[in-house]
């Protein structure tokens, strides 16, 4: 079994966990926020079987964009001195996937 951590954008979550229980998976979803950004973002958690991973990773590509944020560099703290003091555009991607081994998994 495995669990899939998908971080992905508030605005594509509602779409996506439609898809994703209409097609039967079960999902978590957390209010979750981005390290670099700080703003807030969705981590959904979700169990399934070693041979749906792909399946569900499909269902997350098809329902996640990628997306330009306007920024302050203010915001993203200590590197503004990377940037020009104006509005930065920084590129927030479609979902960042991680998919780990569950040793062992109960329903009580
Ligand atoms: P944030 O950390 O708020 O990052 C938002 C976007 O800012 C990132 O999009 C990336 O394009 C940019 N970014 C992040 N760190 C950067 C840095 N040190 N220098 C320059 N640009 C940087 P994504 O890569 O698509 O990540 C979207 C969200 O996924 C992240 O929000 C974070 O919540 C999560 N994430 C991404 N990589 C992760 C990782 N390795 N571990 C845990 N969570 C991760």
């Amino acid at each position: 079994m495995k669990l899939v951590f998908a971080v992905v954008q508030d605005y594509d979550a509602n779409e996506l966990l439609k898809e994703i229980t209409s097609a039967g998976f079960r999902a978590t979803r957390i209010a979750s926020t981005g390290g670099f950004l700080r703003v807030g973002n969705t981590t959904l958690m979700i169990g399934v079987e070693d041979y749906q991973v792909r399946k569900v990773v499909r269902i997350i590509d098809r329902n996640c964009r990628q997306r330009t944020e306007r920024v302050q560099p203010e915001i993203i703290g200590d590197v503004h001195e990377w940037y020009p003091a104006e509005m930065v555009d920084v590129v927030v991607g479609g979902a960042t996937v991680f998919v780990v081994g569950v040793e062992r998994f109960e329903r009580i």
